[in-house]
């Protein structure tokens, strides 16, 4: 039996969820040097969290994060609220030498992501790591991608072409959720789902985004106040009404610090589109795609070849041999978006485990931040926006 790592979840919605599942089944699959303990849940609804903890399998349950982090039978901390919370709560847990795991984006500003860089630079000194849960990056496909990358197959990067597509709230009487409000999210599209192909691309390319030139557009301004609000899920809502204070769409082109030049778009009004994450890399000798809707393929073309054998071809990455897989079923068994937060759990105790650093680490999402800050900036102003330095 190896030693724990008690974990204290913050929130339990569609992210807890999420985490839940990861946390019950990780060391079920990989073999790691720590075993996870789901120690304790918090929330704000006493029922909500009671509920919570039994049905996605913690131990205890309260409804005070600040006793969840003093407790000393937590090791980690994992965040799973809206973004005007996360800062708050990881610098609680580093202050009192808890690892933290810390939802994106990393925080609602570029100045509440510099305090917790700080702090978790800080408590890296006493052996505590931060990370930042961008769960993309470990779709096995997408770590396939930065390695084919990296080992140069496509040669020089020339474009990145990113989009991510949702339509859940094109209805105008879709309720005034938390996601919907700056005061709570920091922004819209941008932020919740931008942040992930601008993480996304920045990790499979191995550039950095150094300028960028964007637009955003709400299109529906004022909607009705939820009677309960439960993030993407929000059905009922009141006669009144509220204002709309993020993007519903964030567009933007930017330029890469390898020489690439790519463009992003972000939005919740691409009509039919659930949760449509592409990628499409071109270089100099090849071009590689991934599109989330066959999360278990990649599309590879290897310019390379003789002319009459060149085209798109469909590599199933379902083999013991990829990222992540051996850990799980036979030879061409796909797996699903929940896999992709066991494997984020699975490279974090690893990185605790062995006294090393995962990533994101707090000062990569804090990068990703300052995108989101020069894309919020340059659709203020119409200009070409330098993304500041980390
Ligand atoms: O992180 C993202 C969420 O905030 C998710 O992957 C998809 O977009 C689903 O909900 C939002």
């Amino acid at each position: 039996m190896s030693e724990q790592l008690r974990v204290g979840m913050v929130g339990y919605a569609f992210m807890g969820a999420a985490h839940s599942q990861a946390w019950r089944t990780v060391n079920h699959f990989f073999d790691l040097p720590l075993s996870a303990r789901m120690r304790v849940v918090s929330g704000r609804s006493p029922e909500g969290v009671a509920a919570a903890a039994v049905k996605l399998g913690w131990e205890s349950h309260t409804t005070d994060w600040r006793a969840l982090i003093e407790r000393d039978d937590v090791d980690l901390v994992d965040i799973c609220t809206p973004g005007d919370t996360h800062a708050e709560i990881a610098l609680a847990a580093l202050a009192a030498g808890k690892h933290v795991l810390c939802e994106k984006p990393l925080a609602n500003s570029v100045a509440e992501a510099r305090e917790m860089v700080a702090a978790a630079a800080a408590a890296q000194a006493h052996g505590v790591r931060a990370m930042c849960g961008f769960n993309y990056r470990r779709v096995p496909a997408v770590a396939l991608m930065r390695q084919m990358v990296a080992a140069g197959r496509i040669g020089t990067i020339r474009h990145v072409r990113a989009v991510y597509l949702q339509d859940w709230i094109v209805d105008p009487s879709f309720p005034l959720v938390w996601r919907l409000r700056k005061e709570v999210a920091g922004s819209g599209a941008l932020g919740d789902i931008g942040a992930h192909i601008i993480d996304l691309t920045q990790y499979v390319t191995g550039q950095s985004i150094s300028s960028v030139s964007a637009l955003t557009e709400t299109f529906v301004r004022e909607r009705p106040l939820p009677s309960a609000s439960s993030g993407l899920a929000a059905s009922a809502s009141s006669a009144e009404t509220g204002e709309v204070t993020v993007d519903d769409a964030a567009l933007f082109l930017a330029r890469l610090n390898g020489g690439a030049i790519a463009t992003y778009e972000a939005t919740r009004f691409a009509t039919g589109r659930k949760n449509g994450l592409r990628v499409e890399i071109n270089g100099s000798l090849g071009s590689l795609v991934f599109d989330f809707e066959r999360m278990n393929e990649l599309s590879f073309y290897d310019g390379g070849l003789p002319g009459d054998e060149q085209g798109f071809s469909r590599i199933l990455v379902t083999e013991p041999t990829h990222p992540y897989m051996s850990a799980w079923w036979p030879a061409g068994h796909p797996i699903g978006y929940e896999h992709t937060f066991t494997h984020e759990m699975r490279d974090l105790i690893e990185a605790i485990g062995t006294g090393t650093d995962p990533a994101p680490s707090f000062s990569d999402a804090l990068q990703v931040q300052l995108v989101l800050d020069a894309v919020a900036q340059s659709a203020e102003t119409s200009q070409w926006t330098k993304v500041e330095e980390v």
